[in-house]
């Protein structure tokens, strides 16, 4: 498609399709234009690929999760398409500023962090193989909280990314299920009726979601919820009018809000309900789907695989027992048999408070049909393993992990390390029953989002240098690795990161006021904030630095800049504590003239997807510093190797392997491993030990007990300081002085311009094996039994 093409295009649907003259066009106006555009030609390889699949009645896998966290998708299709350059030159002719119209969208934000995003990449990765494959999901009309911060506060605001015309959906009236609640089961010449006491509609909302090169289209099918009685007019006439309007408001109310937390079960009785609604919508749609090609039930695992993305679609696993029970007539034992063969489970965290358990009666009274189905699979599954000792129902509640590894034919981590304790934890026992039932998939990320689109300046030199075939066959990175020898390409390498860092630094002084020099250090910690990802560490080791600094400002320091990004769970006191801090330190280091441009930090609001899409390219150091044992996988560490960023981090999640591929010299490891940090918990006042062996800790804990970056308030920070001197879960004093010591060989490293430079580029050249085309691909073979359908040259201008 030239670029006078797309202009036509983008014209003729800014009068047509949206009635706006040009001469009074907003950028909103342009940007839906070429949304329009754009998303014409992914129609066609999306057609394409239903009738390939239908035709050819192969496998589909079903990715079901509560979350996606999408983020922009207008430069993404622009991207897979091909049609940078064509995009770029219509917006130049038509005057418009590109980088204008490109920010204009607003972030899908269907999620919280890390397992939100991998379900966003994975689609991604589905749709660039060619795998016939649905996400299934929530439209929540409300995403992630917008943040902002009061007096260095976080602040939250209702998103509202709806509240303008969404290109990229389109409704699809006649795909309504309508969701059961509540009610009774009658049992009847021994058959089992649920008649459930109220019910809603789940109406369905498709997004495309196309892959590189535009060669195939899967479908994000997002659940809406509609009421299923109209608007109550009667009841309005007698002048009720909210009692017209509330069996709208109740029914919407499922579909109204994503749940803000990333750790913490709320096990709210709305939550149970979002999840009951979008699994048996999912699975309602599944079956309909199958049933319409199919006629043997029987026969369901051979063409279709439904991925779990962790418990929270897990009661999908009983609605699927229940409909090919309770109304196809399959024995129960059968039933299970075939639903077990069909359902996987991954999971994401072992933090205990994150596993959910759902109370016993609120399973009963809002699913009772369910409930008396999850003890029967409990009964089936202690049957036919021996193993009585272990149940899904314990302590009046039911434990959603262990009920989806009893339903599961494949269960996985998310890193080696994840995965190992995983069978030495939490799932122990379900190991020795089913020991090859565990299998690891390491996480992985959409290097079309994460490389080729956020970072068009290395994308270019790697083309350059290795040719064009390395954005869906990422481990041609590799061939880079010859190249770092070799003084221009280094050149040429930091030559793009400086750009990065200039181009980040204007926005950094346009958006927050802060001059930061884009030749010091950044080092970047962009993540959710917890206490096991350790940010409080982080803001140690800012005040330990600026303390040394004024004590010996006569040292040749490393100038760095320290970024933070990141949001709280509304409902998680310390970490808007830790939020606070960092803010307050920011406030008291960045006006210190005794520090000047040597030491800055910057926390910009409201991080996100577009947000990590701007500050992973422009960084050097990636901060990966969690407490070994407590981050599943991660996923932000590979998206900085990949961007040049090397990691300071512990041997925890994917670090371990990152370390593996990268070199460990080309990684600044430190801190204790799981085991070591299992033993030194048992350590008595092991936090007060470290306090001791280490001054710059102590003394930096003196300044939060002393207010110094509080004034007004001195005891503003006592808490967080007690926590570290008498509890310090997540060992952040017994881990400090190697973090600390460590960051000092960073500064040495980054003095040495070609040690770094050759660094930074070796964490780009080997650091492929993190796509997740490989992580779909290895799933595909080890859980799925699916194969890429073989399509001929897609839709993509490229080939024209
Ligand atoms: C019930 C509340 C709740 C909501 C979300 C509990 C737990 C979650 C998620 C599982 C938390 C999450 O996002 N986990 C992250 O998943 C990533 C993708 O696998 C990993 O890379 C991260 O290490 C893990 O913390």
């Amino acid at each position: 498609m030239t670029r006078d093409e797309l202009k036509a295009e983008m014209l003729r649907h800014l009068q047509y399709s949206f009635g706006k003259d040009p001469a009074h066009a907003q950028v909103r106006d342009w940007r839906m234009a070429l949304s329009m555009a754009v998303r014409d030609r992914i129609v066609e390889p999306w057609f394409a690929a239903t009738r390939a699949t239908y035709s050819g009645q192969h496998k589909r896998v079903y990715y079901l999760s509560l979350e996606f966290l999408i983020g922009r998708l207008l430069e993404d299709a622009i991207v897979n398409l091909g049609l940078g350059q064509a995009a770029r030159e219509a917006c130049a002719a038509l005057d418009l500023d590109f980088e204008a119209v490109m920010t204009d969208e607003p972030d899908a934000a269907l999620g919280n962090g890390g397992l939100g995003r991998l379900a966003a990449c994975f689609l991604d990765s589905l749709s660039t193989l060619s795998i016939p494959a649905h996400g299934y999901g929530i439209r929540y009309e409300h995403g992630l909280f917008k943040q902002s911060f009061h007096e260095g506060r976080q602040v939250e605001q209702a998103e509202d990314w709806l509240n303008q015309p969404h290109a990229w959906e389109f409704e699809r009236a006649e795909s309504s299920y309508e969701i059961g609640f509540w009610g009774e089961v009658e049992e009847k010449d021994g058959r089992a009726i649920w008649h459930p006491g109220d019910a809603v509609l789940a109406r369905a909302y498709d997004t495309p979601v196309i892959g590189w090169q535009g060669r195939w289209a899967n479908t994000l099918r997002l659940w809406g919820a509609k009421p299923t009685k109209l608007f109550d007019l009667a009841r309005f006439n007698t002048g009720d009018f909210t009692a017209a309007a509330q069996p709208e408001e109740a029914a919407r109310t499922i579909s109204r809000v994503l749940y803000p937390d990333d750790t913490t079960d709320a096990g709210r009785e709305l939550r149970l309900k979002q999840e009951y609604f979008f699994a048996a919508a999912s699975i309602r749609d599944i079956l309909r789907r199958y049933t319409s090609e199919y006629d043997d039930i029987r026969r369901l695992p051979h063409k279709v695989a439904i991925q779990l993305n962790d418990t929270h679609p897990a009661i999908a696993g009983p609605e699927l027992v229940r409909i090919l029970h309770d109304e196809h007539g399959l024995a129960f034992d059968e039933a299970v048999q075939i639903a077990s063969a069909t359902l996987n489970y991954t999971n994401h965290t072992l933090l205990p408070e994150a596993l959910e358990r759902w109370s016993e009666g609120l399973m009963r009274h809002l699913l009772p049909r369910h409930m008396r189905l999850i003890e029967q699979i409990d009964d089936w599954h202690a049957r036919t393993t021996k193993g009585r000792t272990l149940s899904a129902i314990d302590q009046g509640s039911v434990k959603m992990g262990e009920l989806s590894f009893m339903l599961a034919n494949r269960v996985n981590g998310v890193s080696a390390l994840h995965t190992g304790l995983m069978k030495k934890t939490v799932f122990a026992e379900l190991d020795r029953l089913h020991p090859d039932r565990i299998v690891n998939q390491t996480n992985g990320v959409t290097p079309r989002r994460w490389l080729l689109a956020c970072n068009p300046g290395l994308s270019g030199l790697v083309t350059e240098t290795i040719g064009t075939g390395w954005e869906d066959d990422l481990e041609r990175l590799g061939q880079l690795d010859p190249h770092v020898s070799d003084a221009g390409f280094r050149a040429r390498f930091a030559a793009v990161k400086r750009a990065n860092k200039a181009h980040l630094s204007d926005w950094i002084g346009r958006e927050m006021g802060i001059s930061v020099d884009p030749d010091a250090m950044f080092d970047v910690q962009i993540k959710r904030i917890h206490e096991y990802k350790r940010q409080l560490m982080n803001v140690l080791d800012v005040i330990a630095t600026w303390h040394a600094m004024r004590g010996e400002p006569g040292l040749d320091w490393v100038p760095r800049v320290k970024i933070f990004g990141g949001k709280a769970a509304p409902g998680y006191q310390t970490a808007k504590e830790i939020i606070r801090l960092i803010n307050d330190v920011a406030t008291v280091v960045n006006s210190d003239p005794a520090i000047g441009d040597r030491l800055k930090v910057v926390y910009p609001p409201n991080y996100n997807v577009s947000m990590a899409e701007r500050l992973i390219p422009a960084a050097d150091l990636s901060e990966q510093i969690s407490t070994a044992g407590k981050e599943a996988s991660g996923t932000g560490n590979m998206k900085f190797a990949l961007n040049g960023a090397p990691t300071i981090g512990t041997l925890d999640g994917a670090n371990v392997e990152i370390r593996e591929r990268v070199g460990a010299g080309n990684f600044f490891l430190f801190g204790l491993t799981a085991e070591e940090a299992m033993a030194r918990r048992e350590v008595p006042d092991h936090a007060g030990r470290a306090i001791a062996a280490s001054p710059e800790l102590a003394q930096a804990i003196a300044h939060l007990e002393r207010g110094t970056f509080s004034p007004g308030e001195p005891d503003r920070y006592r808490h967080l300081a007690q926590i570290l001197r008498h509890h310090d879960y997540f060992l952040v004093c017994s881990d400090f002085a190697a973090y600390h010591a460590k960051q000092r060989a960073v500064d040495a490293v980054f003095r040495d311009r070609d040690a770094w430079v050759a660094m930074a580029a070796r964490n780009t050249a080997r650091s492929g094996w993190f796509s997740s085309d490989r992580t779909i691909r290895s799933y595909a073979a080890e859980i799925w039994d699916v194969t890429p359908v073989e399509v001929g040259p897609g839709a993509c201008v490229l080939a024209s």
